[in-house]
């Protein structure tokens, strides 16, 4: 109850920040993308996870201001980072339910894209199995419009929900992302991490780029490189990063 009045608040005393934690290509670990994490810092309670405040903003609609701002600020820097050294960087933006479901959800992103003038090739757009479950074609019809703009469109906490291999085949996604709590299978008894390499297979095989998330072992990084993964993300490349920290590790790396 406390914490919704205090993140009505939260947007217009400037409470939140966005991190960015790096995605690193397998074959050579050159960074190719960077996903936008939001922080708050709450005057009165001090620091608040996203996994909190997400569903409180959900419930109560409060996630179309603050999803706003989240992908503005996040097409604004990325389009900064042209100037140095970051401008091949493509920056992942997480979009809940109550956002994507908007009616001009489709109109605001092309507005961020032309206010902000970033490339739309540049942004990818995370949604969940759950969204496309619950409401298969109108999430398919506003896929195409987003994928028509020549935003990429990436399946997040992938093998976690009920999308069958059918659906991911209708939709114009671009990437699957293995869920993190797959990672700690990796390194036990082959039957545990067989799920790994299934999903891998499976996205190859639909031509779908597949990031693996929360690697934080050189053991994890070793077995994925062997099973043809793409792309990690994780502790082990790179914590999320302050925009400022991101741009250092631009020029010189970790
Ligand atoms: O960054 P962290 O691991 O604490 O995030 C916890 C959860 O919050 C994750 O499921 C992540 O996807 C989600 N999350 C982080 N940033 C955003 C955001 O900007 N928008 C939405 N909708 N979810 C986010
Ligand atoms: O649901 P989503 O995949 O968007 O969540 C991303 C969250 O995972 C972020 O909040 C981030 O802080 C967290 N995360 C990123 N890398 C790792 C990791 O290597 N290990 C763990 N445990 N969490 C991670
Ligand atoms: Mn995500
Ligand atoms: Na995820």
């Amino acid at each position: 109850v406390e914490l919704e009045a205090y993140l009505r608040k939260a947007l217009e005393r400037g409470e939140f920040t966005l991190l960015y934690q790096p995605q690193v290509e397998l074959d050579g670990e050159r960074l190719i993308g960077v996903e936008a994490l939001i922080r708050w810092n709450c005057a009165e309670l001090g620091l608040i996870s996203p996994a909190q405040f997400i569903p409180v903003a959900e419930q109560t609609g409060l996630i179309r201001s603050i999803g706003h701002w989240v992908l503005e600020e996040a097409c604004r820097e990325a389009k900064r980072w042209e100037a140095c050294g970051g401008g091949h960087v493509e920056i992942s933006v997480n979009v809940s339910a109550g956002q994507f479901m908007q009616p001009d959800f489709v109109s605001r992103v092309r507005s961020i894209l032309s206010s902000t003038g970033l490339a739309p090739q540049r942004l990818c757009l995370e949604i969940t199995e759950s969204m496309v479950v619950h409401n298969l074609q109108a999430t398919l019809t506003m896929l195409q419009e987003l994928a028509e703009l020549g935003i990429r469109i990436a399946m997040d906490d992938f093998g976690t929900g009920y999308s069958s291999l059918s659906v991911i085949k209708q939709l114009p996604i671009s990437t699957i992302k293995i869920d993190r709590s797959f990672m700690g299978d990796l390194t036990k008894e082959d039957a545990d991490r067989s799920i790994v390499p299934a999903i891998i297979s499976m996205s190859t095989t639909l031509g779908k780029k597949v990031v693996a998330e929360g690697v934080e072992t050189s053991e994890q990084l070793q077995l994925l490189k062997r099973m043809g993964c793409d792309t990690a993300q994780g502790y082990y490349f790179s914590r999320p990063l302050t925009a400022s920290a991101l741009i250092r590790y631009f020029q010189y790396g970790v």
